[in-house]
Formats: C-alpha cells, structure tokens, sequence
C-alpha cells in the first residue's frame, strides 16, 4: 500500500472505541447507530479492497432494515448484486475489530492474503436509508473509499435492492438495465404494464393498493415511480414518513411478528394491503374480512403464488424448465406440504439469511425464494432466459404460447433478481392477481396456515446454541434437542425450533400447531427449555395467556 494512503487510513478520522467487538452478521454489521462510525469507514475501505480484487464495482448500503431508529447498519454488495462471500464477510469482522494501531496491518493482511493489486482502480456504490443518523454514517463509508484512493458515486436515498440494482447494472455494462434509479422505474413499470394488458377488464377497485412504507424509504420510492406506473395501479400510501417514527408499530416486521396491522392505517373489509419495511426488501401482504378478522399473507403465501404463476406459464408456453421453491425453517408447515404434494414442485430447505436461499436458488432453472418474513425474488438461470426470450421472439408458435411467453418474458423484466425488492415483488404480485382475476380471500385459500408463533429469549452467550439440518435441529447444548422433540410430542401437528439470531442479541423460538393456543404454549414451553439449558439471564420467560 502507498505511504500516502496508509497515512490517510490511519489518520485517526473515524477512530474505533478501543475494546468495542462486533460481528458480520445475518445482515452485515448492525447495532446502535453510536457505535458505527469506524465500522462504516472501515467498510469503505474493504469495499474499496474488494473493487480492486473482483475489477468490478462494489456496493455499500447503509440501513439497519427493520430495526429501531436508532439502530444503523452496513452491508456490502457483491458484484452480481449478491451478498459478499463468506470469507470477506470473516475479513469485515477482522477490519471492523482491529484496534486503530492495528488497523493498517489488518489491512495489509488482507491485501496480502487475497493478493490485490493496489494499483487497480476501485469503484464503490453507496446508498442509504432514512434513518437521521445514515446522513453521518454514509459520509464515513464515502471518506473510508477516498483514503484508499476508491472512486465513489453517492445514490444517495435509495432502497436496499435498489442500490443491488445498481451494482448489478453498472457490472454487466447496462445489460441488465440502466444504474439510475429512473431507469429502475421505468423497467420494472413497463413490465408491469405489458403485464397488466392482458387483464384488461380490471376494474379500479381492483386496482387499487393499500401500501404502509414503515416511514422509511420505500414509502419515498414508491411516491417517486407513482407517474411511471401510469394510474394501472392506485396507490393509498400509509406511514410515509412525513409524522410517524421508522418501522414503529409498523412495516413489515411488525405486521408479521405480531400477525396484526400496523397503526396509522386505513384498512377497508376485504382491501388488499402490503408493508415495506425499513430498507424496502421485504414485503408481506394482509386484509381484514367482513368479520374484522385479520388476515396475513406472508412470505410462504407469495412465494407459492409466483411459482404457481409461473408454473402454470411454463406448461401453456411448453417450456421444460425446472422449478424450485426455496425456503427457511420458518416456512410455514401447510407451505411446504401444499407445494410439494399439491403444485409437485421441488422445495429446498437453507438457512436463514437471504445468501443461503439466494445461492440455493441459483441450482434451478427458476428459482423462487421467499423468507416467511417476505423478504424473496425469483432467480431465472441465463439458459432459462434465452428459452423465453426465444419462444417470446417466435412468429411460428400458436397464440396460447405466444401470451405465455410474452407474459413470461414481461415477469422475468418486472423482477429484481439481485435480491428480495419489496416495490419489486410488489408489482409482480400485483400483476400476477390482475392476470388471474384473483381476489386477496382468493389467494389467502389455496391453502390454510398452520397457526405459528416466534418468541425471543435472553441468553448470556446465544453462540452456545448450534444447529444443523438448516437450522432445524440443535446439537448443542446438551439436552436441548431432546427437550424439544419431548415437548414437541404432546400437541398435534407440531413442530418446533430455535436458533441463534444473526442480527440481535437473542435466541429466536419457532412453533407451530394444530391451535393456536397449542403453538402458543409450545412456544412458551422451548422457550422455557431454552431459559433453563442455554444460559437464560433477566426473569423466566412467561406463558403468553
Ligand atoms: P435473524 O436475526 O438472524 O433471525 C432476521 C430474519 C432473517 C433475515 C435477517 C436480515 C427472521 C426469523 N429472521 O435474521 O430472516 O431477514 O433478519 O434482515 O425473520
Ligand atoms: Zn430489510
């Protein structure tokens, strides 16, 4: 490394507290915003490292998601628009933890290890959230880019697969579209609109959408590409931004967390109505029925409308393509078994966090990927593409090919394949509803979820909880796995597990079954097995009712 640049690294701008130890987490670094100013300069720096290795631009966001306010957070986005690999990720952990005398052999180490030309131009996207304190923290990735001697371009606001979208576009030379947000509005809503053409008797009614943007940035988003979706949707936005506080009593999180609707908006009997949450990644659908009850239609319900969707164009336009739909623990049960017994398409089980489902869905021609959280999108393989592309371009084909192709064709262009994108998969599934002429109770009934529920419990070290089979089984500590399976056997239609979180400072508990009252209660009994054999700190978990 240069004497210039080594000086500048070590200039004592963005210092780190001493003793301060974070991880690269589920979702990169994340914690309250106090804590990472050094994090994000020293971000700017591996990502700068990381231009230089891949010869490619690399990506910087700056959200804590679906956290607090006060919470700030940074991932770095691969080349393709992909998270970066894991030994990178053991790299962040490394930079962000070397005391600031070590800073510049932590550094040298990596450029060591990885061999990086530091002659090798760099260039870094950044892009960041609303939260007050992103302002400051996106400035300190920008400076971390500079003093490597990086080149930087500043999005500035924009939604986390948005900024994806932008890596991705600026590294396959605008292939995939143009790296501006403009000209993500214009793509993804002009295959909404070739889409929406083919359901033409959709009434106003049916067009419209009630939105809650979480107050973060998805609501400024969706206001921003409105004029392009040119009035074939309506949209009622919700928690704007413009009073409530980020992702307080609302977006998707809360919505899916605590199944019930966020506050601050307007729900009509039978409506359809979506969250965002804070960084515009995930999604969750919902609708209260003429009695009041309240209606989630979560992440396992999107992902199984799209892949019979697509399934069904695959079969009209004769494509032997294949199929798969993958999917995390937290999958509903009633999910897997209607997708794999009824649809009889391929479901693969991965580990929480959006790179395991992403890199599992790439072994498929098609690959559907959905977090029970909504977070998801649909990979299409590059021969898969062609095929459509293919069929779609085909003058010799009947006309009942031709509609599915076209239809296929206009999907695989409304998709954000980098990641999971909630305005994304929003117009997707939109369209997807008008195509058919499905009502929301429509698609609620294809099949009826196991009641569920997901608790949180307190440990002093949760690294004391490991697991295997995706998260589904623990093998440590000892007796826990038992406890579990015992208590799992005295309700029906039960399953049960739990893992450590890779963004909070919990032990994360899932059950389902038959009742209810049933999940409810073997929630509270593992969480109670958990207290008493993983380190419990703070009072006894107590029983929900
Ligand atoms: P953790 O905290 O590791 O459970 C949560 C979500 C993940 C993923 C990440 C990143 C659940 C149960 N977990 O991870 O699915 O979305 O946040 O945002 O929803
Ligand atoms: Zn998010």
């Amino acid at each position: 490394m240069g004497k210039r640049h080594a000086m500048r690294t070590c200039s004592g701008l963005h210092p780190k507290p001493a003793g301060l130890v974070l991880q690269y987490g589920t979702a990169g670094f994340r914690t309250n915003a106090k804590q990472l100013d050094h994090i994000m300069f020293r971000m700017g720096l591996l990502a700068t490292l990381r231009s230089k290795k891949t010869k490619a631009t690399i990506g910087v966001m700056v959200t804590a998601s679906h956290n607090p306010e006060e919470d700030n957070g940074v991932k770095l986005v691969d080349p393709m628009g992909e998270m970066v690999t894991p030994t990178w990720e053991g790299y962040a952990t490394q930079l962000a933890n070397a005391e600031q005398e070590d800073l510049l052999a932590a550094l040298q180490d990596i450029i060591k290890k990885e061999a990086i030309n530091m002659s090798q131009e760099a260039n870094v996207f950044v892009g960041k959230d609303t939260r007050s304190s992103s302002a400051s923290l996106s400035q300190a990735v920008l400076d971390g880019v500079s003093a490597l001697g990086g080149h930087s371009k500043d999005y500035g606001l924009v939604t986390t697969p948005q900024l994806h979208y932008m890596v991705c576009c600026q590294n396959t030379q605008c292939k995939y579209g143009e790296a501006t947000v403009e000209g993500y509005y214009k793509k993804l809503c002009q295959a909404f609109i070739q889409l929406t053409k083919n359901a033409s008797n959709c009434t106003d009614d049916q067009k419209h959408l009630t939105v809650d943007g979480a107050n973060g940035i998805g609501a400024l988003k969706v206001r921003e590409m409105e004029s392009h979706l040119k009035r074939e949707l309506h949209i009622s936005l919700f928690n704007d931004g413009s009073k409530g506080k980020l992702n307080h009593q609302c977006g998707a999180d809360f919505v899916k967390v605590q199944q019930k609707p966020p506050t601050g908006i307007k729900m009509n009997p039978g409506e359809r109505c979506c969250s965002f949450d804070g960084d515009a990644d995930r999604i969750v659908y919902y609708y209260a029925d003429s009695e009041g009850q309240f209606h989630l239609l979560d992440g396992d319900k999107i992902a199984t409308l799209i892949s019979t969707f697509l399934k069904e164009l695959l079969t009209q336009a004769g494509l032997d393509l294949e199929i798969a739909v993958v999917q995390t623990a937290y999958a509903n049960g009633s999910s897997t078994n209607y997708l794999e017994d009824t649809m009889k398409v391929i479901v693969r089980c991965t580990k929480t966090g959006v790179k395991h489902l992403h890199h599992a869905a790439q072994e498929f021609d098609i690959g559907v990927y959905f977090e029970a959280n909504g977070h998801g999108t649909v990979l299409f393989s590059k021969a898969a593409e062609e095929k459509i592309q293919r069929l779609a371009e085909n003058s010799s084909i009947n006309d009942e090919r031709k509609r599915a192709a076209l239809l296929l064709q206009n999907t695989v262009n409304v998709i954000n394949q980098t990641v999971g994108d909630a305005i994304s998969d929003m117009l997707l599934i939109e369209a997807i509803l008008a195509i058919k002429g499905m009502t929301i109770q429509q698609w609620d009934a294809i099949y009826s979820d196991l009641p569920n529920r997901q608790l949180k419990v307190k440990v002093s070290d949760r690294r004391v909880i490991d697991t295997t089979d995706a998260e589904r089984r623990a093998v440590s500590p000892a007796g826990l796995q038992e406890a579990i399976d015992s208590l799992v056997k005295n309700y029906r239609e039960a399953r049960s597990f739990v893992r450590p979180s890779g963004t909070e400072d919990v032990v994360r508990v899932y059950a389902e079954a038959e009742t209810q009252e049933s999940a409810d209660a073997l929630a509270h009994d593992v969480s109670l097995a958990v207290y008493r054999l993983a380190g419990g700190v703070g009072g006894e978990p107590k029983p929900l009712h």
